[in-house]
């Protein structure tokens, strides 16, 4: 009998298994490893340098919370970049909004692109048909080192763990330039790990001291997301002026008639309601 499960340690001592039905495919980039495997409960799923990025059952909660909130804050968003994001989840949810004129991609590895495009089609699907993207093989953080001020309305860092090449988009100086690479009521959002394992939380408080200094506005928001680590998961809601409670466009957002499976306009002001020793830890980040 085959019995291949596939595994990611969550810490030294903890691990994740998915039993798989097929290793599909595995490939040694210049950048990083990617395998594609498929499975019963989560269908397909891609890993880079083993670790779960993308399964078909639970992506919708990432790419909702990624994209929805902010576009709740700010509907009038037209300019998006998007960092990372090969998969093509987040540009296919952001590309729902008629009023989004333009999305730049900027993804390191054009690998995970063609991959996701070959075995990814629920993700990928929006890359090849919507004629706003434009998609560049570049490392995200020179893109917006190079960005012209002002440029984007909404930068969505959608980035691997900061290990790899991954790491310079949790610099203090990747923030600052995306501070000037957004327009005035710009919103920076970005893959901010987990508060419950030691070692993602201290990747968590190290991002947060970093965009508090960075930006007036900087709070934090969480999701469940089954495949990542302690299946408790964060984005960093930073901005100029708009906060994501004062300034959330309720209505004009419930009439736009999106229809979603995990985002709604009741728990886009839940998210921001952490457990206690999540706040605690925050807010002593200086
Ligand atoms: N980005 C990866 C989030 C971090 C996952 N970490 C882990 N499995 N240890 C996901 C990209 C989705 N568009």
């Amino acid at each position: 009998m085959l019995d291949l499960w596939y595994s990611e340690y969550h810490t030294d001592d903890v691990k994740f298994s998915i039993k798989t039905t097929r290793h599909l495919y595995s490939e040694q980039t210049p950048f990083q490893k990617i395998d594609f495997f498929e499975s019963e409960t989560y269908g397909t799923f891609f890993t880079i340098d083993g670790l779960v990025m993308v399964t078909q059952r639970d992506e919708f909660a990432y790419h909702d919370m990624i994209c929805h909130v902010p576009m709740a804050v700010n509907p009038d968003i037209k300019r998006v970049l998007i960092i990372g994001g090969g998969d093509g989840g987040t540009a296919r949810e952001v590309c729902r909004y008629k009023g989004v004129t333009h999305i730049d991609l900027v993804d390191i590895d054009e690998r995970v692109v063609r991959l996701c495009q070959k075995y990814l089609p629920q993700t990928a699907c929006a890359l090849d048909r919507d004629e706003r993207i434009s998609m560049h093989f570049m490392d995200g953080f020179k893109f917006v080192k190079e960005a012209p001020d002002g440029a984007y309305d909404l930068i969505l860092v959608d980035s691997t763990d900061p290990i790899g090449p991954g790491e310079g988009l949790f610099t203090m100086e990747f923030y600052e330039n995306c501070y000037r690479a957004l327009s005035d009521c710009g919103i920076l959002i970005n893959q901010h790990e987990s508060p419950f394992y030691d070692n993602y939380n201290h990747e968590m408080l190290r991002a947060h001291a970093k965009i508090k200094r960075t930006f007036p506005i900087a709070k934090v928001y969480q999701f469940h997301m089954p495949t990542y680590p302690s299946g408790l998961w964060l984005f960093g809601f930073a901005s100029k002026k708009l906060d994501p409670i004062a300034d959330f466009k309720r209505e004009r957002w419930e009439a736009l008639g999106l229809k979603t499976k995990y985002y709604n306009t009741d728990l886009h002001c839940a998210a921001f309601a952490l457990p206690t020793y999540v706040k605690e830890k925050l807010d002593n980040v200086r």
